[in-house]
Parts: C-alpha cells; structure tokens; sequence
C-alpha cells in the first residue's frame, strides 16, 4: 500500500507551480502587504493548530498513519473561514412554505425528469435488489445536488478540517468525519486533497458523510470502486442501500395528506417518528387521510406550516427512514414531495 507521502506527489509539484506564479504576482504587491498576508497564513496553519496534535496522535496511535506524512498533507489544508459563517446560518429555520419553494421549482423537476429517463433501468434494478422504490432515490438525489449539477465546490479535507478545529458546537461530530475522510481515501487509494464536498463535508451525488460512504456506499456500475462523486449508478444503489439498511419498508407508501378537524392540534402530532399508532387512533382525535385507509395501518401524526396555514399527513415508518438521511421533516417532506413530482 503506498503511503500517504507518495500519494501526494503530484499534488506537490502542483503546489510548486503555484507558488511560483504567487511569488511572481506578489513581486507587484507592496511589502507591507506581503507582511500582513505572511503573518496571517502562519497563524492560521493547521499544522500550529492547538488541536492538531492530539487529532494525529490518534491517527497515529489507533489507525496507522504516519506522522510525518500527516503534517505534510496538513500543511496543503487550508481553513476556509467561510464555511463557519455559512454555518451560522442554518436554511431549515425556514417555515415549510418557504423552504420547500426554494426546493421545489420546475427546474429541478424538469433535471429529474431527464434523470430519471437516463437512468431508468438502475432505479428498477435498485428497487429490485434494495426494495427501495425510484422516486425516493429521485427525491434525495433533487434535494442534495440536485442531480449532481451541485455537488459542492469545497475540498471535504478543507471543509472538514475547518469544521473540526474551528466549529466548537459539533467539533466532536467533525473531528470523527476528518478521521473517517482519511481512512476513505486509503482505502480507496485517494489523494484526499482530490476529494471534493459540501461546506459541510458531504460528498458526490448523494451527499453523503465519509463515515456514512464507509458504511453504506456500495459499487453499483461494477467498476470495482465506489465513486460517489463521478457515478450516478453507484449514487443510486448507495441511496437504496442507506435506506433499505435504516430499516425502509418495502412497497409501503411513505405517507397520506391528511386533514384535521378538531381543536387541539397538538395530540394529533407524534414527536417520535418511530413510534407509530393505527390510523383509527388519529382519525377518532380528529386526524384523517385524504384518502381512503385502512383502520389498522400503522402512522404518525406530521405537521408542517403552509401558506394558508398548517398542512398534515399521516406517515409510515418510512417517512422516519428518509429522516435518517437528514433529521428535518421538511427535508423528509421534500424529498417525498419533489420524488412524486419528478415520477410523474
Ligand atoms: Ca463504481
């Protein structure tokens, strides 16, 4: 197995070029200019970073990475102080209405609809081995990346890497990512600094976190590797892998609008997804599908704000299993919403 050192070569001689070009730039640039940029790059090194060194004492110690190789890709990171800001400002505060116009617009459905033609025969073939229907997987791929037109400008080791050192509120969370990037990419023989992702780390067409494609990423075109971010076959089957393993149900609808006629909204609502009750149950608080349902079949009780005011479903256990990709219902309500559309 090549060692993260030599991995990187390539990346180094990149990395000469580009100074030289700087150096000849910054010839242009006034001293005291130079001196400030200077100052600030060394500050901001990750390598000084006070939480650098216990970070690589456990790839060291627990994984078997090679210190010396670990501060040389370290000193190709860059913070990218942007990302903390973008994180300040979470999008799902939004009311439903609003989040899910921004989600749902005819763009993304006509890009689906493309999609889901080009790859009509993998979406069957995902449903046959995972059991999970194609116009979920449609769904998540049109609220992620929106069929993989954005799969995220940042590299994962950057994003991470800011995240883990810079983002005290989930620097646990990111710290392990960081760690499970590193591991991805040996095993997957990677340079890591050619591993592209969100601001938040989540790579390719699904979007998913390196310890989720660790775990739950399979090579569904037969390439004999696991690309998430160059093939929409393995995006698909990684999909229906993930949620077939989070426990989907297997031709189970995900849920039915309903509509409430009562007084007390609130005991109509379930807090754990999982926790499901018989239809009767809602429809006798005065919770009922649109749609005709059997008096047994097991549901929760969802609300989310719509324009003209609250708007309800009764949903199965998986409406909770597309929750286990993103926690928000409103994610869970768009995707559900955007795969029906784009299936059309
Ligand atoms: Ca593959």
């Amino acid at each position: 197995m090549p060692t993260i050192a030599d991995i990187y070569l390539t990346d180094k001689t990149q990395l000469m070029i580009t100074l030289k070009a700087v150096r000849s730039i910054g010839a242009l640039v006034s001293g005291a200019l130079l001196m400030f940029s200077a100052t600030f790059a060394q500050a901001n090194r990750v390598t000084s970073d006070p939480a650098y060194p216990s970070f690589k004492q456990d790839m060291v110690a627990n994984h078997g990475f090679n210190s010396a190789a670990l501060d040389e890709l370290f000193e190709q990171v860059d913070y990218k102080t942007n990302i903390l800001e973008i994180m300040s400002r979470p999008g799902e505060s939004k009311p439903w209405y609003a989040y899910r116009d921004m989600i749902i617009n005819q763009n993304r459905i006509n890009l689906g609809r493309r999609f889901a033609s080009d790859y009509a025969d993998t979406l069957r073939r995902a449903e046959q081995t995972y059991g999970v229907p194609g116009d979920v997987i449609l769904g998540i791929l049109g609220v992620e990346t929106v069929y993989g037109t954005n799969k995220g400008s940042f590299l994962a080791i950057e994003a991470l890497t800011t995240l883990a050192f810079g983002f005290e509120r989930r620097s646990e969370f990111f710290t392990n990512e960081l760690k499970e990037l590193l591991i991805l990419s040996r095993e997957m023989n990677i340079n890591p600094l050619r591993i592209k992702s969100s601001y938040a780390g989540a790579i390719g067409y699904p979007q998913f976190m390196p310890s989720s494609y660790r775990k739950w990423a399979v090579d569904f075109d037969g390439s004999g590797e696991i690309s998430l971010n160059n093939s929409p076959v393995d995006a698909i089957g990684s999909i229906a892998n993930y949620l077939k393993q989070h426990g989907w149900q297997p031709g189970v609808p995900v849920g039915y609008p309903a509509t409430y006629r009562g007084s007390n909204p609130d005991s109509v609502i379930t807090e754990d997804l999982t926790q499901l009750r018989p239809a009767q149950f809602f429809s006798l608080s005065g919770l009922t599908a649109n749609v005709p349902l059997n008096p047994d079949t097991l549901v929760a009780g969802v609300m989310l704000e719509d324009n003209s005011g609250p708007a309800y479903w009764l949903t199965t256990y998986n409406y909770h299993v597309i929750t286990t990709y993103n926690r928000s219902r409103k994610y869970a309500s768009a995707v559900w919403r955007l795969g029906q559309l784009v299936s059309q």
